[in-house]
């Protein structure tokens, strides 16, 4: 693998997450680039209280630490350059057809979900960053060999999860997926550091978003409304048309966002 920052890759056999982990470890003070790889997680952690489901030994489960230098405002483009890094490894294994469903999905054509990102970071770890720039802790998980068909899913995920295999038509190897997704997040994450690189990971996320141009519905912790997702602006978060008005949805304020409704 060429060099990267993400050369200190941490691994578990089983551990309740990975994102956990490495939250612990910013909090120490861990420099940038710690990598966090489990082959199974007690506790995968999901947006909003959800929880990740893996059975072990199957699929990436992996978090990344990373210090960007960006405002507080830009911080979703963490989350984004992860989802960007991961379809680029998706990819070139040769699979087509998977794109990014706004905040932090990854799904096939027929909207089944590949992975799921969650970018997480708090304020204890900000303040003793000691001088270094506040941690975000990214993680993913990408469904690489599990499920192998529909019949291994159980019955909430029915029609909802594929994986990387599934649509490959063959086992894939995860240990050259992970080291395909750190390459690539290395690229991404350089991007990360300049304006102009800001600028390409919103116009990719923008290229590779399927959630743009659908109806969506955006549910916030006051209310929800509708309207038709119309772009992604620099910052990455979602621009939804609504009433004859524009609305910038900002991650964290999104409870549900769902395609179709
Ligand atoms: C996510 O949350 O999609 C973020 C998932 C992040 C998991 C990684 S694994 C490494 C790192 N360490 C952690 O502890 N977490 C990260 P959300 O958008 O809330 O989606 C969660 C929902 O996806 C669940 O409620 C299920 O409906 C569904 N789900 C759970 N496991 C799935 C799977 N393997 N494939 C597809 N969908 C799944």
């Amino acid at each position: 693998m060429p060099e990267t920052r993400f050369a200190d890759i941490r691994r578990f056999e089983s551990i309740d997450s990975t994102n956990r982990y490495l939250l612990d470890e910013a909090r120490a003070g861990a420099s940038e680039g710690v990598v966090a790889v489990a082959d199974h997680q007690t506790a995968g952690r999901g947006r909003l209280g959800r929880s990740w489901e893996a059975p072990a030994g199957a699929n990436l489960l992996v978090s990344v630490l990373l210090r960007p230098a960006i405002d507080p405002g830009e911080r979703h483009l963490a989350t984004t350059a992860v989802a960007l890094a991961a379809v680029d490894a998706i990819r070139a294994t040769g699979v087509v057809g998977v794109s990014i469903k706004w905040p932090n999905d990854l799904v096939d054509t027929e909207g089944r979900k590949l992975a799921g990102v969650l970018a997480e970071s708090d304020v204890a770890s900000a303040a003793a960053a000691d001088g270094q720039p506040p941690p975000v802790v990214v993680g993913i998980g990408i469904n690489v060999n599990w499920p192998a068909d529909e019949s291994e899913l159980p019955p909430e995920l029915t029609g909802l999860a594929v994986s990387v295999s599934q649509l490959a038509g063959a086992p894939v190897d995860r240990e050259a997926l992970l080291l395909s997704f750190l390459a690539a997040l290395e690229l991404r994450a350089v991007d990360l550091d300049t304006p102009a690189g800001r600028a390409r990971l919103a116009g990719d996320l923008l290229a590779d978003c399927t959630t743009v141009g659908t109806r969506v519905r955006v549910d916030l912790a006051d209310g929800s409304f509708e309207g038709t997702a119309t772009g992604i602006s620099p910052e990455g978060h979602l621009v939804v048309a609504t009433g004859g008005a524009t609305r910038t949805v900002v991650a964290g304020d999104v409870v549900h966002v769902r395609a179709g409704s």
